[in-house]
């Protein structure tokens, strides 16, 4: 094959035609230049110190904003997005019953960093050995998530979707509970359309909904006070004027895209992998709370909850019996909770111990 327009448009049907093979749902190519609106956007961001405590969003801010240097010689970049959404879960029922964790549903199942990893690898294979016969060194690389890349914004440009007022890139036949992943290749490629159009409307459904009030207007996102954010990224205490509105939700959160009447249109995925494990999708707190350490790395093998380590998920789990106990849960339900609390009183380090005793102390306070 050589590198004419014909072969280049050929290929870039065949990638897309590949990646679904390989479970992503869409795909949609574009250059390395950024819309200087997005880099406005996250420069405003860190400069409103809305990052918190993710030190990398700063220091790798050059990267993210000159993609050229991340793999040189690279002229175009494959936006890909694989859908995640489990069947039967019940994720609005589960967030009002509070004996029962709330888990994203993102983390229900395998690790998705490592499956896409593969299978973006996969798709890169294909492509060097397709192309061997003219070109026999394809300089690629492939990303997910961790990197220093705007997934979002090449995901517009692409034309996989628009930004949404809760900040996810949003898409009309497939709501935003999708992941973003990318192939960074030399390949002069042909280029998709933007996404020019916001659908959003006069819609605000995801920022009146959000629990911590995290949106300090539309697109405008503080971490700091997103539950996602408190529960997996933060290592501190979680701020005690955030810890009544989390309810349940033990490890990220879901709201903004649970209200989001664009997700009517999200597929649910066929992924064995992305099942939920361990009945993460329906299991009392009481039980995740006397998981020991070696039971929490056993079950959380080679799944994103993993991250977190154990101290943060006892963090997070101890509010979230806090708020049971402050709820209209049954006697029994809240004599439970006080006991596996008490249980672990003495034995915890001093972060926990502290969120254990704020729990504790829910018994008497009045929503
Ligand atoms: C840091 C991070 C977080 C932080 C901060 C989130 C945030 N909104 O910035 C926290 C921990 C809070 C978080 C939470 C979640 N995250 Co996150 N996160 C990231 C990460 C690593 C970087 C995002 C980033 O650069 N933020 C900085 C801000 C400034 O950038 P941004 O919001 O992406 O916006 C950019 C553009 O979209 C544009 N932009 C945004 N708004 C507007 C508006 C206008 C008008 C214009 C012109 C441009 C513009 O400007 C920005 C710079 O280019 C990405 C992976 C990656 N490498 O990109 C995943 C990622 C964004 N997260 C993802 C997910 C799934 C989540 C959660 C749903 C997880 C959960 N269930 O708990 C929540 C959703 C919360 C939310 N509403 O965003 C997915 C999103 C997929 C999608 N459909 O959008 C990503 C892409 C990971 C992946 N590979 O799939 N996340
Ligand atoms: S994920 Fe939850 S806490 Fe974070 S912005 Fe969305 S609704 Fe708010």
């Amino acid at each position: 094959m050589t590198s004419s327009k014909t072969d280049m448009d050929q290929l870039a049907q065949q990638i897309d035609r590949w990646a679904q093979e390989l479970g992503f749902q869409q795909t949609g190519i574009s250059a390395l230049d950024l819309d200087p609106q997005h880099v406005q956007h996250l420069d405003q961001w860190l400069a409103e110190g809305y990052h918190g405590d993710m030190g990398y969003m700063e220091t790798r801010r050059d990267l993210r904003a000159k993609p050229q240097t991340l793999v040189p010689g690279a002229t175009r970049i494959i936006s890909l997005r694989m859908d995640y959404l489990v069947n039967d879960t019940q994720p609005v029922k589960l967030l009002k019953d509070s004996s029962k964790a709330y888990l994203s549903r993102y983390a229900l199942g395998r690790d998705y960093h490592k499956l896409i990893r593969k299978r973006l690898q996969k798709l890169a294979d294909k492509i060097s050995t397709e192309i061997a016969g003219t070109k026999t060194n394809h300089q690629y690389r492939v990303f997910v998530d961790s990197a220093p890349v705007l997934e979002r914004a090449y995901a517009n440009h692409s034309g996989l979707g628009w930004i949404g007022k809760n900040t996810m890139l949003l898409n009309r036949k497939a709501g935003s509970w999708f992941f973003l992943a990318e192939l960074f290749t030399d390949l002069p490629l042909p280029i998709d359309q933007p996404e020019q159009k916001n659908h959003c409307g006069n819609c605000t459904a995801c920022l009146d909904i959000c629990p911590t009030q995290a949106f300090t207007g539309p697109y405008q996102l503080d971490a700091r006070r997103c539950i996602s954010y408190l529960t997996i990224e933060s290592k501190a205490p979680i701020p005690v004027e955030l810890r009544s509105k989390m309810g349940n939700r033990i490890f990220g959160c879901d709201d903004c895209q649970l209200t989001c009447p664009w997700n009517r249109f999200a597929k649910t995925t066929s992924e064995s992998d992305f099942s939920p494990r361990h009945q993460l999708d329906n299991i009392q707190l009481v039980e995740l709370f006397e998981w020991t350490e070696q039971q929490f790395l056993k079950n959380t093998e080679g799944s994103p909850i993993r991250r977190t380590g154990y101290e943060s998920w006892l963090r997070n789990i101890a509010v979230a019996l806090g708020n049971l106990l402050a709820s209209d849960a049954s006697e029994q339900e809240k004599k439970k909770a006080t006991q596996v609390l008490q249980n672990r009183q003495g034995s915890s380090s001093e972060l926990v111990r502290e969120h254990i005793e704020w729990a504790l102390n829910c018994l008497q306070r009045l929503d």
